[in-house]
């Protein structure tokens, strides 16, 4: 039997999980020295790469030594804890990285507790101590006090700490120590870390913790195996959460090696592979012996907490810049998203509309971002928040909420959020002029906040939260404090009338670009919506006179993204998006159709 451990890396997001998988597969020699590696090698998809995080946990095999390690990277970012929390179930041992200056923050929280209470044994990596700013000691501490108050055993506090530099490659036990390379980890995760359990002689058990797609051999399910063996060609049953059984065959058995998969022929209990030829396979499922199927807990998946409608494109640009824009190909491709994504479910609701709900808005916004690039065009509205009863009491999700910012703008966010229906928990200096400070606030009160922050912190403002718990319903939280500037004219928006028009507010189009009736072109400064033209030209004369325009100086419009322009819109607002562009509109686009809108509401 060959020698493995099995470890998660877990953290807050941006504390350096996948930095640490490049330095251990470096430093392991698990590459060929002909092999090129590129930074933070294993967000290997395009959005991964864009915005520099981890939106898929995947997993490698690092070779050390005589051992064999799967290590499983997780992603750090709050809508994917589901995911977090499975793979933990996967693994015998966990990395728990937290940023040297940053300290214990609210994703920080929810993982730890996850591990915990599987009974994992962590080891504590404080990375980023090359940081001028960091502070190792503090940053302990606060590791300590948190495994306190969620109840670690006296054995899991008594948690090996490595110190870490993981961008430079660089650890070492103490502090006082001369900087080191992973030599030291990679001895702390085969010491600390326990051997996996289960035997290769017991009836074979696989659970599925992942999915993937592939164009050749269909669904393919990342399982790791509990017991038993599994070869290619075998017969197996597959135990699914309901307590069918379903017959298959594996067709394929995929390992992992560095960043490589290949075809094998057999693995054993222990280890991590991948199984294609099951079309059925979920995540949570077990792959059993058909002669003696013992099916393993399924596993929990997270309830969604948000929903946003998706529709077919009906503004009167509909159909000039997608590829894919019917209700059947919009369909479709929800449907092949739900084949893989464990978080997220859609319902059709009525001709050409889809409510999509998934545990936040990054989870939606990133569906949204990748069907755009694959030349759909299609509408999208608010988020919603999914309220539920309880018991008879209706409820909403929670969020904690932590904020870091300069103290003189501390009063000020504090009295928002007040508004938004957040509670205070602590307010804590963290030195050169900044403030920590908690909240917990239903998850309602955030949709559209992150704008205003940003703005009222001088962008010099963090903010993190993480989904807490369903609690009763708060009532009505206060949202957008501005009105929209909406064209009244369909045709081109010119720098003349834009001009005009920029100390009405905050412009979003700028000039040359299509505008319709009832598209949003700015922010007014008011609270009220302001119907205006876009497209007047200069004079009366029918000539346009471009070397007047060019003479004008237009501030430069603000750039709404998918996400910006999520946050900002109302109920009565949607978006369009195509591969080209991100237009914010009316959902009624003519003038009286909204007063009646309005007046009912
Ligand atoms: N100064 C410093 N920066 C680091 C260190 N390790 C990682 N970083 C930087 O921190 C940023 C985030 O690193 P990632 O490895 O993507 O973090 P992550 O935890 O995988 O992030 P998510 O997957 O999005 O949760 C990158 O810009 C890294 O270069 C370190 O030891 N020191
Ligand atoms: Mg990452």
């Amino acid at each position: 039997m060959q020698k493995i451990r099995n470890i998660a890396v877990i953290a807050h997001v941006d504390h350096g999980k996948t930095t640490l998988v490049d330095g251990l597969l470096k430093q392991s020699g698990t590459y060929g020295s002909h092999e090129q590696v590129n930074e933070r090698a294993m967000d290997s998809n395009a959005l991964e790469k864009e915005r520099g995080i981890t939106i898929l946990s995947k997993n490698t095999a690092i070779r050390f030594g005589d051992h064999k390690i799967n290590v499983i990277d997780t992603p750090g970012h709050a809508d994917f804890g589901g995911e977090v929390e499975r793979v933990l179930k996967m693994v015998d041992g966990a990395l728990i990285l937290v940023d040297a200056y940053e300290g214990v923050m609210p994703q920080t929280k929810f993982v730890v507790k996850k591990m915990l209470a599987l009974g994992l044994k962590p080891i504590v990596v404080i990375n980023k101590i090359d940081k001028p700013s960091a502070d190792p000691e503090r940053v302990v501490d606060e590791v300590f006090d948190l495994f306190v108050a969620m109840d670690a055993t006296e054995d899991q506090l008594d948690f090996p700490i490595v110190y870490a530099a993981a961008r430079d490659g660089m650890a070492k036990l103490n502090m006082s120590d001369p900087d080191g390379d992973f030599t030291c980890l990679f001895n702390t995760i085969l010491e600390k870390v326990p051997e996996p359990t289960g035997d290769p002689e017991n009836p074979t058990q696989l659970q599925v913790f992942t999915l993937d797609y592939d164009n050749y051999v269909g669904k393919i399910g990342i399982a790791r195996i509990f017991n038993g063996r599994i070869a290619k060609g075998d017969n197996i049953l597959l135990a699914k959460a309901d307590g069918e059984m379903v017959k298959g065959k594996i067709s394929k058995l995929i390992g992992f090696m560095g960043l490589n998969r290949m075809e094998i022929q057999e693995a054993e209990a222990g280890d991590i592979v991948a199984v294609a030829g099951i079309e059925t396979v979920d995540v949570g499922d077990t792959i059993c012996d058909p002669q003696n199927p013992m099916p393993l807990d399924p596993m929990h998946i997270e309830e969604p907490t948000l929903t946003v409608v998706f529709s077919v494109n009906d503004s009167p640009l509909a159909g000039q810049e997608g590829k894919h824009v019917t209700a059947n190909k919009i369909r479709e491709r929800l449907d092949s998203e739900m084949n893989t994504n464990v978080a997220m479910r859609y319902e059709t609701v009525g001709e050409g509309k889809f409510i999509v709900s998934g545990r936040g808005e990054l989870q939606i916004t990133i569906l949204a971002e990748n069907m755009r690039r694959e030349g759909f065009e299609f509408g999208i509205g608010r988020p919603e928040v999914i309220v539920k009863e309880i018991e008879g009491v209706k409820c909403e999700p929670f969020e904690h909420l932590v904020v870091d910012l300069p103290s003189d703008n501390a009063g000020t966010i504090i009295e928002r959020l007040g508004r938004r229906k957040a509670e205070m928990k602590a307010m804590v200096p963290m030195g050169e002029g900044f403030t920590r400070v908690e909240f917990e606030i239903p998850a309602r009160g955030l949709i559209g906040f992150r704008g205003q922050f940003l703005t009222d912190t001088k962008g010099e403002g963090v903010m993190n939260h993480s989904f807490l718990e369903f609690r009763p319903y708060t009532g009505n939280v206060e949202s957008r404090q501005y009105g929209a500037l909406i064209s009244m004219e369909d045709g081109v928006a010119l720098a003349y009338s834009l001009f005009n028009l920029q100390d009405r507010g905050v412009l979003f189009t700028a000039p040359q670009t299509k505008v319709y009736k009832g598209m949003i072109i700015g922010e007014h400064s008011r609270s009220n919506d302001l119907d205006v033209n876009p497209i007047k030209g200069k004079a009366q004369s029918n000539v346009r006179s471009s070397g007047a325009d060019e003479a004008i100086k237009l501030v430069p419009p603000r750039d709404m993204n998918l996400e910006r322009a999520l946050e900002w819109i109302e109920d009565d607002e949607l978006l369009e998006v195509t591969p080209i562009s991100i237009r914010i509109r009316k959902r009624w686009l003519d003038p009286s159709d909204r007063k009646r809108y309005g007046a009912k509401k």
